[in-house]
């Protein structure tokens, strides 16, 4: 996590004012704890085959089973012995394979090398809440090594998710230090800095456990020497990311929470299906020149649909497009988002275009009315569960909250943009 940037509040009072002059104004919705007692929590995942259940990852290296909110006394894994956590280190991601028959789940770590890991797993067959560790196989990368070298302890990304594609998305973050020094995010032979999207529904024999889908974007080597798994270019840390479920009328599209260096913290939108970007990192961060010494691999840099700088917050956390039904009809298709190092949450009205491309607009601040910084924490991920409704995972409180409130309009929102 973002620890290393919590020294960097010296705008902390500008941005507790700002709280305040938006503080009061919304009252429609509440959260509350759904599940309690984890040690620095990173993710909230739905069981895909049993709708009272989630798992909880802890950035040490456990996942935890909770069932109707009670947490399984049996860990679903535990991973310590192969995880290095600490920093922006540690279990940072898991995600079910969409053929759940097979019982198949992939895992994100920095390995004891400080190197990520993506590692695929099953279930065991006695039971579902237990993993069978014993079924590790870590992906090979390129028919090479076992993992994504890592040159720095930061900016390690994370997050994987299956698409409405089937695919596996995994958010590479840049390999860390400051300001992307080798300029690795725009190195169209580096796995850092990038969206990756693979296929994983091989056969367990397989070399390397992942194909790259035929028509990934950049299959066809251009730029010149492009590896075939980037989906994106130009990530920073794409911390958390999520797709605007289909299946529950959303759009397909990609939504990315990149986190900044010093100035801009960005939400990238990206229309279902519509790969091959450059987001711009880091000759761009958010919507301005950053470094420049250096060319992008290629044009046109996407600007963000959004973006708050540094007096605001210093560490954005991606949540998704809400598309359930307990909030009221007037929040579904908006994207919830939140600080990390602030504590803040808010949601954005999105305008889709005929092109697919979205518009943000009427910014709503829930801090407040979702209890406060002293109930949010630090605010490491959201999750959606088998309705759509949406959780709030505190690193710092060690809880899982749920999003409720009663169906009524949010109020009418003041600030276009949270850029102070
Ligand atoms: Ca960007």
């Amino acid at each position: 996590m973002s620890i290393p940037r919590v020294a960097r509040t010296l705008a902390l009072a500008a941005a507790v004012a700002c709280a305040a002059t938006l503080a009061g104004q919304t009252a429609s919705l509440r959260a509350r704890v759904y599940a309690s007692g984890f040690t620095a929590p990173l993710a909230f995942i739905p069981d895909p085959t049993d709708r009272t259940v989630q798992f909880v990852v802890e950035q040490s290296g456990r996942i935890r089973a909770v069932r109707s909110g009670v947490t399984a006394d049996a860990d679903f894994l535990d991973l310590r012995g192969a995880v290095l956590s600490g920093g922006e280190r540690g279990l940072l991601g898991l995600a079910f394979a969409p053929d759940t028959a097979s019982g198949r789940f992939f895992v994100n770590f920095t390995d004891r090398s400080g190197n990520t890991v993506v590692a695929r797993f099953r279930r065991s067959s006695s039971n579902p809440l237990v993993a069978d560790a014993s079924s590790r196989f870590d992906l090979k990368w390129g028919g090479g090594p076992a993992f994504i070298a890592q040159p720095f302890s930061n900016h390690n990304g994370g997050n994987l998710v299956f698409g409405p594609d089937g695919y596996l998305y995994i958010g590479m973050g840049d390999g860390g230090s400051g300001n992307d020094p080798d300029h690795r995010a725009q190195n169209p032979r580096e796995l850092l800095g990038k969206m990756l999207r693979i296929d994983v529904a091989v056969p367990d024999a397989d070399a390397n456990g992942y194909r790259v889908p035929p028509d990934n974007p950049f299959t066809s080597g251009n730029p010149a020497g492009t590896r075939p798994e980037i989906w994106d270019f130009g990530m920073r840390n794409p911390w958390r990311f999520s797709f605007d479920d289909p299946s529950r009328g959303g759009t397909g599209a990609l939504v990315i929470g990149d986190v900044g260096q010093d100035h801009w913290e960005e939400i990238d939108y990206e229309p279902g299906g519509r790969g091959g970007r450059n987001y711009g990192w880091r000759n761009r961060e958010g919507s301005h020149d950053n470094v420049t010494a250096l060319p992008p691999a290629f044009q046109p840099l996407i600007d963000p649909i959004f973006e708050y700088d540094h007096s605001v917050g210093q560490s954005i956390t991606g949540g998704y497009v809400y598309r359930g039904s307990a909030l009221g009809a007037a929040y579904v298709g908006r994207y919830f988002f939140a600080d990390f190092v602030q504590g803040r949450v808010w949601s954005v009205a999105l305008t889709i275009d005929g092109t697919g491309a979205a518009r943000a607009s009427g910014l709503l601040e829930h801090t407040s009315e979702l209890g406060g910084v002293s109930q949010l924490g630090n605010v490491s991920s959201f999750g959606a569960d088998a309705d759509g409704e949406l959780y709030l995972v505190s690193y710092s409180r060690g809880t899982v909250l749920k999003i409720t409130g009663p169906a009524t309009a949010p109020p009418t929102p003041v600030n276009p943009r949270i850029v102070s």
